[in-house]
């Protein structure tokens, strides 16, 4: 017992390296202050919790302070795990990590969504088990859960996710962790989605941000032609802040990661608060900024080889992806704004959006489902409208259709059958 308490406190200590951080208006700021951005790195080696194997953070936080990273993103943990290990290797680091708190047996499911006592468990689990630790910047209550236009009727769900989970934290006392939410990039949900999740005036409700998962972007490209013009426009004056919680389009190649100098820059650094590249291990998708040795057999066996993919050891850049990445962000470090000088109020108010033919199914501000709620038996029903049920079901990207088979393997099972079904009507 006691060296455990050791460990805990010694590990505690260790974590408080870094200044905590809290979405304002439309920004991060650090408890010292300063606006933060987010140079991030999808980070999910198999569909197990990465944060467990300390010496494995350890040399993976080493390479991504080399890469300029200050955050990762992993999608799913295990909240009976130990993480204080690898939340003290990547604080010693200096990164933030972001932790999707849903898991493959609870998320909310787009066409029959629910919400109930079992899922916010669950999720509160994950918010226990990381909330004490400083570098934890923030929680997702989904991922892509919503990827065709008829789903949308899974929207009050996430709202009603996040309503409990920040309910549950304020009631523990915890600070105010941000809690918000990561969309799939589909023509026909922008902005009503992104307006959904942040209108209606009660912020007890709403996301505390939003993090798009956008290939729009695939080098050669430019600002205008690339989609991310009209992406400024939708998140102009955004009401909590908004990122790219997936970016990093490979085709046709090679990855330049000209994009950065945009999101950072004049056009969009106002509005958007940074990027996560998808993503750090190099597997079958072909989107890794890392490898952990070469290619093995697809039906290889091995104690760290999974889908013909080296899981663990030293990460080895993948070039040129590292070397053209680590560039762009050396070169980049904007400042924003102090929070002493920025005025919350600035930003703007979202309407709740009214259905549409083409395929926004939610009513305006319609009354959240209560906890146990269903959409399937009926017991959820203030969201139906003539013109919803009416829509055909569509999922057009403007640019890059190539997304939808990204996340397969980082996100395991749980997004084939959702996937298979945007790649069918895309
Ligand atoms: C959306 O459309 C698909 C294909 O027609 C259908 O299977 C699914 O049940 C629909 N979802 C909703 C929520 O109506
Ligand atoms: C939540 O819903 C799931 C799926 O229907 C069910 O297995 C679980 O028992 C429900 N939890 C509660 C507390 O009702
Ligand atoms: C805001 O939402 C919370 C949670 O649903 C609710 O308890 C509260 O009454 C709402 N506030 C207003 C002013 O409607
Ligand atoms: C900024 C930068 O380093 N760009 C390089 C990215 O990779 C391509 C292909 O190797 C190089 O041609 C670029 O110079």
């Amino acid at each position: 017992m006691r060296s455990s308490t050791l460990l805990a406190l010694s590990s505690a200590a260790a974590s408080y390296a870094l200044p905590t951080i809290e979405a304002v208006g439309g920004k991060f700021f650090t408890s010292d202050g300063d606006q933060f951005f987010i140079k991030g790195v999808a980070y999910q080696l198999t569909e197990k919790d990465p944060l467990v194997d300390t010496e494995q953070c350890t040399r993976d936080a080493s390479l991504m302070k080399k890469l300029g990273a200050n955050t990762i993103r992993v999608y799913h943990v295990d909240a009976s795990e130990d993480h204080s290990g690898c939340m003290s290797a990547f604080s010693d680091a200096g990164i933030y990590t972001m932790i999707d708190m849903d898991t493959f047996d609870t998320y909310i499911l787009p066409n029959d969504p629910w919400w109930n006592q079992t899922q916010l468990d669950r999720y509160s689990a994950v918010m226990d088990a990381f909330q004490n630790y400083d570098n934890l910047l923030g929680l997702f209550v989904g991922n892509e859960i919503i990827a065709i236009n008829n789903q949308s009727l899974a929207a009050p769900f996430i709202k009603a996710s996040c309503r409990d989970l920040k309910a549950y934290r304020d009631s523990k006392g915890y600070r105010k962790i941000p809690i918000g939410y990561s969309a799939t990039d589909i023509a026909e949900l922008r902005p009503w989605l992104q307006d959904y999740l942040t209108c209606g005036g009660n912020s007890s409700e709403n996301i505390d941000f939003y993090g798009l998962n956008s290939y729009q972007w695939c080098d050669p490209s430019t600002y205008s032609t690339s989609g991310y013009e009209n992406l400024q426009t939708q998140a102009k004056d955004f009401p909590v802040p908004i990122f790219f919680s997936e970016t990093g389009c490979i085709k046709p190649g090679p990855r330049l990661f000209d994009d950065q100098d945009s999101i950072f820059g004049p056009e969009m650094v106002n509005d958007w608060s940074g990027a996560i590249i998808y993503e750090w291990i190099e597997e079958a998708n072909e989107y890794g900024l890392i490898s952990y040795g070469p290619q093995a057999d697809a039906t290889a066996t091995g104690e760290n080889v999974v889908g013909g993919f080296t899981r663990a050891g030293t990460p080895t850049p993948v070039s040129p992806d590292f070397d053209n990445l680590s560039k762009h962000w050396a070169t980049i470090s904007p400042t924003g704004v102090a929070r002493s000088n920025y005025d919350a109020t600035s930003v703007s108010t979202r309407a709740c959006p009214t259905s549409t033919a083409s395929g926004w199914l939610v009513d305006g501000n319609v009354a959240i489902p209560s906890l146990g709620q269903t959409l399937g038996s009926g017991s959820y029903s203030s969201v139906p409208s003539a013109t919803g049920t009416a829509a055909s079901p569509s999922a057009s990207e403007t640019q890059n259709s190539v997304s939808g088979s990204k996340e397969i393997a980082g996100m395991g099972a749980g997004l084939v059958s959702v996937m298979m079904v945007f790649a069918f009507w895309l």
